[in-house]
């Protein structure tokens, strides 16, 4: 599969809010389905997993779902399940688990079911791409974002569909229909959002001095700066790493230089405590980027960069927005150092162990 650098990650990041939107309709098209699949059985917690970055749409998932409908959430990536059950599957019976894959083919995520089902386990929410899948297979409901058919290895498209199918299963199972309402919103939001940065995000990703990138963000935004690292990571190869954003201050921050680009990922429920932190941060020398509902970069601390994404949504809804944007950061990067971001350096479409 040879051809120009980074042509499917790029036509799969702009092409991605056609897929929210057919995410929507194939979701919302099977709502009372899924209501009734959620009612069966009295579910006291649920346990998202999956590898990656469908592990870290499951970070976003859990931190979410709790808010949203009072159920009580927790993420592990797929391997720490089924090497440690006894600690990861403690509520045997009363567990909703949400296997998450964009291939469905992921052996670890295919053993953490299995070992699920082995101790007594019954419901199994399957995301995923691929209906034909080993994963859809097995899974006792599924929710496939099959307009998504990704070429790349990098996952972009498929993270946000499936968080977005994520999100309006918790909407529906709390029967929140404020919250549907708002996620019906987005691919709207995301295709202004991504016209407004995109040539900001162009000419910020080709600046050479950047060499160290450091993403933060707090609960369900958390495991957003997750996926934004992984993608700067796998597609530019560059130092990347994310932080819960009040942990930088311990330790982490001692690493910041001219050559940092800090990028922050600003929440109502954090920020009085986020902005005193990006002030200080700009003390030592790195740039400051802030992703934000809205602001100007005085009124967030003296930061160098603002990205105010205007969306007049809740905290929770709009946090599917940062993404597009942080993925192109991770792209044109790549494209910068003349690598190709549909192919990063050893790694493969699906993990078989
Ligand atoms: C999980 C994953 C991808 C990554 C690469 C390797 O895949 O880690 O996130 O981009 O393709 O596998 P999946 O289980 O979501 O298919």
């Amino acid at each position: 599969m040879r051809g120009e650098r980074g042509v499917h990650t790029y036509r799969e990041i702009m092409g991605q809010f056609a897929a929210w939107e057919a995410t929507l309709n194939e979701v919302l098209n099977q709502k009372e389905r899924l209501k009734r699949f959620l009612q069966e059985e009295e579910f006291e917690e649920v346990v998202f997993t999956g590898c990656g970055s469908s592990y870290y749409l499951s970070l976003v998932a859990a931190a979410a779902f709790p808010a949203i409908t009072g159920v009580r959430s927790s993420a592990l990536p797929a391997s720490e399940i089924f090497l440690y059950p006894e600690r990861s599957l403690m509520h045997k019976g009363a567990t909703l688990l949400v296997a998450i894959s964009r291939s469905g083919e992921t052996t670890e995520t295919l053993q953490a079911v299995e070992i699920f089902r082995e101790r007594g386990g019954e419901m199994v929410l399957a995301i995923s791409c691929y209906q034909e899948s080993p994963l859809v297979k097995s899974a006792s409901f599924s929710l496939i974002a099959r307009e998504v058919r990704e070429k790349s290895v990098v996952q972009t498209g498929s993270f946000s569909s499936m968080l977005l199918a994520a999100q309006l299963c918790a909407a529906i199972a709390a029967g929140r229909a404020d919250y549907e309402a708002e996620l019906r919103a987005l691919p709207a939001h995301g295709m202004r959002v991504m016209e407004e940065s995109h040539p900001f995000i162009r000419r910020t990703t080709e600046d050479e001095r950047y060499t160290q990138f450091f993403f933060l963000g707090s609960g369900a935004y958390y495991g957003l700066a997750c996926e934004a690292s992984l993608k700067m990571k796998e597609m530019s190869l560059s130092q990347a790493e994310p932080f819960h954003s009040l942990e930088f201050r311990h330790g982490p921050k001692s690493m910041l230089s001219e050559n940092s680009l800090v990028i922050a990922l600003l929440s109502d429920s954090a920020m009085r405590y986020e902005e005193p932190l990006l002030a200080e941060l700009k003390g030592y020398g790195g740039q400051v980027l802030v992703l934000v509902e809205s602001g100007s970069k005085d009124e967030l601390g003296g930061v160098d960069y603002v990205i105010s994404i205007h969306s007049g949504l809740s905290e929770l809804a709009r946090g599917l927005l940062f993404m597009p944007p942080l993925q192109l950061l991770g792209y044109y990067r790549a494209m910068a150092k003349g690598l190709n971001p549909d192919r990063p350096a050893h790694l493969d479409l699906v993990v078989r162990l």
